[in-house]
């Protein structure tokens, strides 16, 4: 097999691709319906990716149709959704030549890290873990809410390979100074606003889960979710999960980039919530996901046959305690049952779950909802916040039994 040590970003190609399509001048374009106003969209095949639902192409901001987390526990690599903020996409990048610059005014010696470098010279980890974007799920808000109108498909689990970066950092002289790390990937803003840099605190960074990996589910990292290396933060929304990782930086004070300091915020209260078009007295970086469930073998508005036993499938995950329960309901949630658990493959995966009935004709308000290890679960009424992050509310499919 070739060995693909370099990815090209083809963006003259995929711009004519979407250009076509959304203009439906080479072929009709494929469209898919969300279940929300304004919710029509294009399935586009980009480079490494089968279809997926876009969002917008520059940049590509693409989601994973919702039947591919019935298809398994992990989610393929050519399925995985993609988010980027700016359009400044290296054309191609070398994963050979590529290096992690590691530095920052706490930073005792200064060093670049090469890719060889860190396959062989480091103790790998795998692990299973989820990533999902903050604001998976926004257009369901109600009212609505600016910013990317995704449905529930900004999230994927997969098998992670790469090396912690406590090991990393163990060879950077870490200062007692040191209050925070910042990462910064390869792409850069084309049309202004701030590169995006993100940060963690200092003990954060060094808890040894913190990951940087060169792997997703057994093989190199499709370009568009961080080829050749990216940040992973298990159990934190995917703002912090940095691609194409190509800085780090140890420092002795907060970081203030806007991408901290003013975006990915939220409200500064137990529930991360406020009434429904009220702007927060006070905010703080988001963090941990919180829990959440999905049917995924039924979808809302399916009809299904009365009088056969119907087995029902789904997903939980939360920010890293690991689901404990998922009960479910077939009235709209007056009485609840418990779910069977699949197999654990770690405590910041997807964990399966299934459950049985043998409907009668009539129709059906099916809700699932997961507790995690410490108690935590999801509201039965959907939580607000302005920025359309951490929805988790109790779903609703309705099915028809016929
Ligand atoms: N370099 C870089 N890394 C980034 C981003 C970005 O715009 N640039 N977006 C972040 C956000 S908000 C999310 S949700 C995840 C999405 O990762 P994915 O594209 O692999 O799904 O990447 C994160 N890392
Ligand atoms: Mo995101």
């Amino acid at each position: 097999m070739q060995k693909l040590s370099r990815r090209q970003w083809l963006s003259a190609t995929v711009g004519g691709i979407g250009l076509s399509a959304l203009a439906g001048t080479a072929h009709a374009a494929k469209t898919v319906e969300m279940p929300f106003a304004n919710g029509r969209r294009h399935l586009i095949a980009f480079p490494e990716k089968r279809e997926l639902i876009v969002l917008t192409t520059r940049p590509p901001q693409l989601e994973t149709p919702f039947s591919v987390f019935n298809e398994g526990l992990l989610t393929p690599n050519d399925a995985f959704f993609v988010r980027y903020h700016h359009n400044g996409l290296p054309p191609a990048i070398d994963g050979d030549k590529h290096v992690i610059k590691i530095g920052g005014n706490a930073c005792g010696k200064p060093f670049e890290l090469t890719m060889q470098a860190l396959k062989t010279q480091f103790r790998p980890v795998e692990l299973v873990a989820v990533k999902q974007c903050s604001g998976n799920s926004r257009a369901f808000f109600e009212p609505r809410v600016t910013g990317g109108q995704l449905g529930n498909g900004a999230m994927g689990n997969a098998r992670w390979l790469g090396v912690p970066l406590k090991d990393i950092l163990a060879q950077a002289n870490v200062s007692g100074a040191a209050r925070y790390v910042t990462f910064d990937g390869l792409d850069y803003p084309l049309m202004g606003g701030g590169d995006f840099v993100k940060a963690l605190e200092i003990d954060h960074a060094l808890d040894g889960e913190v990951m940087v990996a060169y792997q997703m589910n057994g093989a190199d990292l499709p370009y568009l979710n961080g080829f050749p290396v990216v940040l992973v933060v298990p159990g934190y929304y995917g703002t912090y999960w940095i691609k194409h990782l190509s800085e780090i930086r140890i420092i002795d004070h907060e970081f203030d980039g806007f991408w901290m300091k003013t975006a990915y915020r939220i409200p500064n209260n137990d529930c991360a919530c406020v009434d429904p078009g009220k702007t927060p007295p006070s905010t703080r970086p988001i963090g941990r996901m919180n829990v959440r469930s999905f049917i995924t073998s039924l979808q809302d508005g399916e009809q299904i046959r009365a009088g056969a036993p119907l087995e029902v499938r789904g997903i939980a995950f939360d920010g890293g305690q690991g689901i404990r329960e998922v009960a479910y309901s077939l009235d709209g949630g007056q009485n609840w049952r418990q779910a069977r658990l699949g197999e654990d493959i770690g405590r910041y995966s997807f964990r399966e779950f299934k459950f049985g009935f043998t409907p009668e004709k009539g129709s059906y308000d099916l809700r699932v909802r997961a507790w995690n290890r410490s108690g935590q679960s999801q509201p039965m009424q959907a939580l607000w916040q302005p920025a359309g992050y951490m929805r988790n509310v109790v779903e609703s499919v309705k099915v028809n039994a016929v």
